[in-house]
């Protein structure tokens, strides 16, 4: 296939700029694959793992400067500044070109750059986008590969000679100085320099999937959500699918792949991460996870929390920043076997216990999600999945009950809107401060989330029946800061909840802040837990609401008069309920 004028120019553009020493299209071959994985090994980039109980696994160790997203160092750049929101960083086109131009300018001499012509979605799908994105990464190509699907037939996706999205990247220094990761979403273009590190530099996923996708959503009229997709099959074997949003490092890989503990109940998983959503002719919202693979967290991933992802992980996997035993196996903090003698921390030095973590907190696998033990048979599914709920879920101690429902879209929206949480590891910064993170998307929408709101709330009257929206929080606790849920496989009690709602056969008692199961609506056959416990997970506590609802308008008050009336309406009423 001939490509297309605009992508050759563009990379030629791109190329003239960085100067590489030379140009190598990608064809998302086994054999390019299998080619870079030898130079990565020639070249101590990545390392072997055991190839017996591993086979195809690699250990990957980054720039111990460079083992997160730098959310600081991530900017939006429109022309209008109001355009990118108050939650973004923001620099004007012609300064970003310029800072960030200036570190590309050369940045690859004696350098390969590799040109990745990528798809994000399903073969054959009209709501797959395509993205061109050069590095001079090496361990970028592969993981790209795993990432999304890769190889000039992609092009046959474009609906027209520009209709790509356009990345460069460069490893750069590697210094945090001299790191940039900006968009340009009127132009349809991502440039990062500075790191190699996921979320930085594998274009795909936070930058185009979410940043620019977000941008492109809105603009089309679709939604582009940092949110899983799973399907709740249930004992007559009809799969309710939902789509789930919920911070970085906060469950959602262990959500997507959830091993039920209810007989009769599986879980199929559809994407872990992302998922583009648009609206069917028949007023049906229809879901593609963009992804071909998972990037996760490792540290805390077990046989206990997350059976699937244990077995999908034991081949063709590439690990970034975790723990190696001497016999060449993977190991981290909650995986469920003890350090063994000899264990080398992520930066491949002695590791002594007692001290700091083996595993870096934000280590992470990269696999092909066909690995993955509960694939859903619809997963590549060109005209994607039918969504009949949302889930947002946050990671909170106090107030957020462990489910409850909103009473239509717009308080759903507006739940959505409110979501408050604890930061992980997965982003630079403090771990444990609750943040403000609107549908868990706040470090990835990508322009002004008024508007976002906005575009949500418009959403729903072009539905013909819009599906219900719930809360969830596995994370809250007791006086004495003991977990009130056991979560992990448990969570299938829950999903069992919301898929009976929607199908209108499970009880619920109204609270000010929406529907709540009632005593004994919950499956707890087989958990051993005290019903005062189950009670206080659901309390809805009218003075801890009222003192979040004061920080919540705080939070508001930044969008001035991009936050759509419905939602402060929505705010109002909910205190007002909260106080008669
Ligand atoms: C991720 C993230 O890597 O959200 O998925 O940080
Ligand atoms: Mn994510």
């Amino acid at each position: 296939m001939a490509l297309t004028n605009f992508v050759e120019s563009w990379v030629d553009e791109t190329a003239g700029l960085t100067k590489p020493g030379r140009v190598v299209w990608c064809d998302g071959s086994k054999h390019e694959y299998d080619r870079l994985t030898e130079q990565m090994l020639a070249d101590g980039t990545i390392l072997s793992l055991n190839s017996r109980t591993y086979p195809n696994c690699y250990l990957h160790r980054s720039d111990p400067s460079d083992v997160a997203r730098t959310e600081q160092l991530t900017f939006i750049c429109t022309r209008s500044r109001d355009d990118a929101g108050p939650t973004n960083n923001w620099l004007a086109p012609a300064d970003a070109r310029r800072r960030v131009g200036g570190l590309l300018d050369g940045s690859m001499r004696g350098r390969t750059m590799y040109v990745i012509p990528y798809l994000m979605g399903p073969t054959g799908s009209a709501m797959s986008r395509v993205g061109v994105m050069v590095t001079d990464s090496a361990y970028v190509v592969a993981s790209m590969h795993m990432m999304t699907r890769v190889g000039e037939t992609v092009l046959s996706h474009m609906r027209h000679g520009a209709d790509f999205i356009a990345g460069a990247h460069s490893l750069g220094d590697l210094s945090p100085d001299r790191r940039f990761i900006a968009h340009f979403p009127e132009e349809r273009l991502i440039w990062s320099v500075g790191s190699g590190y996921g979320g930085n530099a594998l274009l795909g996923k936070k930058c185009h999937a979410l940043r620019l996708g977000s941008w492109q959503a809105r603009e089309e009229g679709w939604l582009a959500e940092h949110m899983l997709i799973l399907g709740l099959e249930d004992p007559e074997g009809r799969i309710t699918y939902l789509a789930a949003a919920m911070p970085s490092a906060s469950g959602k890989t262990n959500l997507s792949m959830l091993v039920s503990k209810l007989p009769g109940y599986r879980v199929w998983t559809v994407g872990d991460d992302i998922a583009w959503i648009h609206v069917g002719p028949d007023g049906q919202l229809r879901a593609i996870n963009p992804e071909r693979g998972f990037f996760g967290v490792a540290p805390q991933t077990s046989d206990q929390t997350n059976p699937n992802a244990m077995a999908m992980i034991r081949s063709n996997t590439i690990f970034t920043n975790v723990a190696a035993t001497p016999s060449g196996e993977p190991w981290w903090e909650g995986i469920g076997t003890p350090p063994p003698a000899g264990l080398l921390d992520w930066q491949g030095r002695q590791w002594a216990p007692g001290g700091a973590p083996a595993a870096h907190p934000n280590s992470r696998f990269t696999v092909p999600a066909e690995q993955c033990p509960s694939i859903a048979p619809s997963w590549e599914d060109p005209q994607g999945v039918p969504i009949s709920g949302f889930i947002f879920g946050s990671r909170l101690a106090r107030v957020q009950p462990l489910v409850s429902e909103a009473f239509d879209w717009d308080h759903g929206v507006f739940l959505g809107s409110a979501m408050g949480t604890e930061t992980t590891a997965a982003i630079t910064g403090k771990v444990g401060v609750v943040r403000r993170d609107p549908m868990a998307m706040l470090p990835f929408c990508g322009y002004n989330m008024g508007d976002y709101f906005g575009h949500w709330l418009g959403m729903g009257a072009r539905l013909r029946t819009p599906p219900r929206i719930f809360r969830v929080n596995w994370f809250r606790r007791d006086d004495s800061g003991r977990f009130l849920w056991p979560g992990y496989g448990d969570n299938v009690r829950v999903l069992k909840w919301i898929v009976d709602r929607i199908h209108g056969i499970a009880d619920a008692r109204e609270t000010p802040v929406g529907y709540v199961p009632t005593a004994g609506a919950l499956e707890l056959d087989g958990l051993n837990i005290a019903p005062d416990r189950v009670e206080a997970a659901l309390h809805v506590d009218g003075d801890e609401w009222l003192e979040s609802l004061q920080d919540l308008s705080e939070f508001y008050r930044q969008f001035g008069s991009r936050l759509p009336g419905a939602v402060a309406e929505e705010l109002a009423t909910t205190a007002r309920r909260l106080t008669t």
